[in-house]
């Protein structure tokens, strides 16, 4: 019932210290006014800076289309990401590239900053015949075995056990790749949340678990979640770290997660990092969070956009001007309205990858059956040719 939630329970970050450090420990590297703490400052070249910032704008152009596209009835279902891309970008910024990520549903513009252009994520939506499971998942299930980006599964935290299981593995190998692990504050409440994490800290796995706290896990808000102070107090009971990051703070995620990361190829094992954002949308196409959230919080979290905040630093560091901001918007219209186009006029999946999918070799039972259909499609044409169709 609307109203009898309280709203989550929001830490709300001081502005930084001389260290960043402010209140609670939240990291944060820019503020407010867009101005950066030096001592924490990363040092990042400018064009990486306008990557970073090229794809936030993207994956918001992208969310914007894609929610309309849902509406119009013309894909089935979308979650959108919207007020977390910092979370996601400054996080992927600091993983190399022969490092692992598994992601949740709600982590698409990793895939884009890691390379993967638009129209990709568009025909996994569409579930056309070019989407790479060919309509076998729901939209934004995505997976992209090029840039080791793991097939997304819908059961919350099953990523966690995995991805602790890949990082395990590479240090018995003594393969230097870190493995990135995301999850929601929802996803803390579950099992494989408390395996994942023991089972890191002991064996002291390389990976880096990255809670995204957007503070809400579809109606259940954050004082309902937890009893913790904070979801990086969790860290202390298995062993590892725990860094609070301000979530809408892309240069606070990249030093955090960086840092991390350098310790985990460094064999000294986990981190687990909190990054404090808002979901500013509804938790799927599916739900209004309008009748359970309350309108004063979502005003509040949207003058801390984290794209906002992040045009401001790089206008201070002479890395934005008008003419950049025009090619930049423009440029990821283009691409999303290309995108749909492709991938809305691609057909759907020829009907007989439904067998030929499974294995490598096709097995006797499963040629029975494509053998039927096809039986059945050449009778169901001759009653199609006379007027009628077959049941
Ligand atoms: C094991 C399991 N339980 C319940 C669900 C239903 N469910 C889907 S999303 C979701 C909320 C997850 O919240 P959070 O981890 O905070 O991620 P967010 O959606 O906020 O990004 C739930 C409970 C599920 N998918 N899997
Ligand atoms: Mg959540």
């Amino acid at each position: 019932m609307a109203g009898t939630l309280r709203p989550a329970r929001t830490k709300q970050a001081s502005e930084p210290g001389p260290d960043g450090r402010a209140e609670l420990g939240l990291l944060q590297v820019i503020g407010a006014d867009g101005a950066a703490a030096k001592t924490v400052e990363p040092e990042l070249p400018v064009e990486d800076l306008q990557r970073m910032y090229r794809t936030m704008v993207l994956i918001r152009t992208l969310d914007e289309r894609a929610l309309k596209l849902q509406r119009a009835g013309r894909i089935g279902f979308y979650v959108s990401c919207l007020g977390q891309e910092a979370a996601q970008v400054g996080s992927a910024q600091a993983f190399e590239e022969r490092d692992w990520i598994f992601p949740t549903y709600r982590d698409p513009a990793i895939a884009l900053h890691r390379g993967i252009p638009v129209v990709e994520l568009l025909r996994q939506c569409f579930g056309n015949a070019r989407d790479r499971v060919r309509g076998r998942q729901m939209p934004v299930h995505y997976a992209f075995r090029e840039i080791r980006f793991v097939s997304i599964s819908s059961p919350i935290g099953t990523q966690l056990t995995q991805a602790v299981g890949v990082a395990h593995a590479a240090r018995i190998r003594r393969d230097p790749v870190v493995v990135a692990a995301y999850c929601g504050d929802g996803a803390t409440s579950s099992n494989d949340f408390h395996a994942g994490l023991n089972f890191a800290g002991v064996w002291k796995a390389p990976v880096v678990f990255l809670c995204v706290n957007n503070q809400w896990a579809i109606s259940c808000p954050s004082a309902k979640q937890t009893a913790s102070e904070t979801y990086a107090a969790k860290a202390v009971a298995y062993g590892m770290p725990g860094v609070r990051v301000d979530g809408n703070d892309v240069l606070a995620v990249y030093r955090a997660t960086k840092e991390a990361a350098d310790r985990a190829r460094r064999g000294e094992g986990p981190t687990l990092i909190e990054a404090l954002t808002y979901r500013m949308g509804s938790h799927s196409s599916s739900d209004d969070a309008a009748r359970y959230r309350p309108s004063e919080e979502w005003e509040a979290w949207k003058a801390k956009d984290p794209i906002d905040r992040f045009r401001r630093y790089l206008a201070r560091r002479r890395a934005w001007s008008e003419d950049f901001e025009h090619e930049v918007v423009a440029g990821a219209s283009a691409e999303v309205q290309a995108a749909i186009e492709e991938a809305e006029g691609t057909p759907v999946p020829a009907i007989e990858t439904i067998f030929t999918d499974v294995y490598a070799e096709m097995p006797p039972h499963l040629r029975e059956q494509l053998e039927e259909l096809r039986r059945a499609e050449a009778a169901g044409r001759g009653e199609e040719e006379k007027g009628e169709f077959p049941l």
